[in-house]
């Protein structure tokens, strides 16, 4: 039995609202999994929360809240704002789940009896907002404070000095490098694979797996006083989802996709597939790093800086669809996305409501007035409808390379094809002119393009998908129907309401 399709993306950490990066990430993995399922495959779609570690420690703390209470409820909203942006996933794994308990300590276990953990003292910096170690000659010194790197974060570390169980990272240097140079794509976009090879330029070090400070963690299988560090608990909700360790964890493992922000790229692409190799286990086949979702001046959304767009406003103000086609309509995955609502509209007024809905709504209305409601039985316009199968063929062949944003450029030009056919023909004057055989044609070929954009549509617009299927009454969708046309002379279609209402654009 061939092994199903596995897509995974990061798990956040419950410690304050969600934003729209976090959306957007969801999205972007959602479209994938989706077109999958279309293409026939077996998927394994998951999302979750990272519930452990210090930082979720102190803002459960802040909360005056036990931490399990205060994850409990933050992890609930989360699932909420999943199911309220349509991300249809099959697990939200929480790394307070049993399953994950036992996958992330067998997991350690395997990493020590291989010889790869081993104890010291750990002396050094720690952000606790990245969760990230860091030596003192990568910090930024500012009035004798020492700062995270990292250029999104930047916020003051915190001296660390315990004993711990360390991760021989050193170790994998040569495996890395060699999966590196050959494994094409293991890490996309490219640039994003250059950023990691330039890292292991410069030699790996061993990093700090426990913790003996923070008792809000998993306990490390080799020593009950530590908790495991937080990315060694976490990573492992990769295998968890799987049913790791038990035997059918290969049924989905390894990962298909990982998909993740570049704040997080070094731990997933070098940190996992290290920690992977030691436990003897195989190695995800991609990592896609999207980009940041910014305001409009560039400045990153964040949880801690509290500056990020509320999904939670947005959502029912558009709606998700019309947000999820801006966001994937924008930039190229791995480019950051400056978040504009005026771009959003512009966007959903023109494509969505001018083009598509457009042509749903005037198909519908002459079959209404010309045919009474019901499909005709005439030829189709080969001609026209080889133009939109072209265009429908690029589409997917984009979806399966990920490439969602040229995928959506062809779908609307399948969407042009259906419009161009009736601003040439203009099937009110033929109608006048008693050429209702031409007109019938006319018709029937629009709804076989009308029925393939329904299908090229479902992985980003599932909610229109399904309303342009029970206006029309087609099959469910799948790929192996875009170049099956069906019969469906005699059917009567439902007209309904416009797909997209307009929206305005809102003056400051
Ligand atoms: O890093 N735009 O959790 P997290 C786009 N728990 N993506 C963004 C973003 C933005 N403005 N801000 C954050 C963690 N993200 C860990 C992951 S995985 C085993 C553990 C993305 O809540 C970020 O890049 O800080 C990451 O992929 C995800 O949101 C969760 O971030």
């Amino acid at each position: 039995m061939s092994k199903g399709f596995f897509i995974s993306c990061a798990i956040d950490y419950p410690n304050a609202k969600l934003h729209m990066g976090h959306v957007y990430e969801k999205t972007v993995a959602d479209v994938i999994a989706r077109v999958h399922r279309l293409n026939g495959e077996k998927v394994l779609f998951t999302v979750g929360t990272d519930e452990h570690g210090e930082k979720i420690a102190e803002s459960a703390k802040h909360a005056n809240l036990p931490p399990k209470q205060f994850v409990d409820e933050m992890s609930a909203e989360f699932q909420k704002l999943m199911d309220m942006a349509l991300i249809s996933y099959d697990r939200f794994v929480r790394t307070t789940d049993a399953d994950h308990v036992k996958a992330a300590q067998h997991f350690f276990q395997l990493m020590w009896d291989n010889d790869d953990i081993y104890p010291d003292m750990y002396e050094g910096w720690y952000c606790v907002s990245d969760e990230t170690f860091w030596t003192e000659k990568d910090t930024v010194e500012k009035l004798g404070k020492r700062f995270c790197p990292n250029t999104h974060c930047g916020k003051e570390l915190k001296k660390v000095k315990e004993e711990s169980y360390f991760f021989k990272w050193s170790a994998f240097q040569k495996k890395l490098e060699e999966w590196y140079a050959q494994t094409p794509g293991n890490v996309f976009p490219e640039f994003r694979k250059k950023e990691m090879e330039n890292f292991l330029k410069q030699g790996l070090h061993d990093v700090s797996f426990s913790r003996k400070s923070i008792k809000w963690g998993i306990p490390t299988p080799v020593n009950p006083e530590h908790t495991m560090y937080v990315w060694s608990d976490a990573l492992v909700n990769y295998l968890t989802v799987c049913g790791f360790p038990e035997k059918k964890y290969t049924d989905f493992w390894p990962a298909d996709v990982h998909v993740i922000g570049m704040d997080i790229n070094r731990f997933h692409s070098l940190l996992w597939p290290a920690m992977l190799m030691s436990a003897n286990i195989a190695l995800p086949k991609q990592v896609i790093v999207h980009g940041f979702v910014n305001d409009e001046n560039g400045i990153k959304f964040s949880k801690s800086l509290g500056n990020g767009v509320d999904p939670l406003q947005i959502i029912p103000k558009y709606g998700m669809e019309a947000l999820r086609y801006y966001l994937l309509r924008e930039v190229p995955l791995g480019n950051d996305i400056a978040f504009s609502e005026k771009n959003l509209v512009e966007r959903a007024n023109s494509e969505l409501g001018n083009s598509l809905g457009n042509l749903v709504f005037r198909v519908l209305s002459m079959m209404e007035k010309y045919t009474n409601g019901v499909i005709p039985d005439a030829a189709l316009n080969e001609a026209v409808l080889q133009q939109a199968r072209v265009h429908a063929q690029e589409a997917y062949r984009f979806y399966l390379e990920h490439d969602i944003q040229n995928a959506l450029v062809q779908v609307m030009k399948v969407s042009a094809v259906g419009n161009k056919f009736i601003a040439d023909t203009e099937p009110w004057k033929l109608m006048k002119e008693g050429k209702r055989a031409e007109v019938e044609s006319l018709l029937a070929t629009e709804i076989e393009i009308i029925r393939v954009l329904s299908i090229l549509l479902a992985p980003v617009l599932p909610q229109t998908c399904e309303k342009i299927i029970s206006q029309i009454g087609f099959e469910k969708p799948s790929f192996t129907a875009l170049n099956k046309t069906p019969s469906l002379s005699g059917k009567k279609i439902v007209k309904g309401p416009v797909l997209f209402p307009k929206f305005e654009i809102e003056k400051k």
